[in-house]
């Protein structure tokens, strides 16, 4: 049952669910967005250094980090949606998936 509904919002939204993590410029998902599949060590190259104010995780767990190169103060984000980013707003400056080893 729960197979069948998955693959009907695949083939229902396919843009939705072609990015890992969406980054947006303003809080509860607004503004200018740009969406990962992988890795962004330098989001300057994206245009969207110290930009991010909230963000949703559609698949996988990312690490998102105030300096780059995953330096700095991180956060670990499981799959959802974050409208605020206390203490992180427009702070991001690298994402990267990583390993969801928080599976206690
Ligand atoms: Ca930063």
């Amino acid at each position: 049952m729960h197979r069948i509904l998955a693959a009907v919002l695949l083939c229902a939204s396919p843009v939705v669910w072609a990015g890992d993590i969406t980054l947006y410029t303003r809080e509860h998902l607004g503004g200018p967005a740009i969406t990962l599949h992988e890795a962004a060590p330098d989001l300057d190259l994206q245009g969207f250094n110290d930009k991010t104010s909230s963000v949703v995780v559609h698949k996988g767990t990312w690490e998102v980090c105030a300096e780059k190169h995953y330096k700095g103060k991180c956060m670990v984000l499981k799959e959802g949606e974050y409208g605020q980013l206390k203490g992180f707003d427009d702070m991001i400056s690298s994402v990267r998936e990583v390993e969801p080893r928080k599976a206690k």
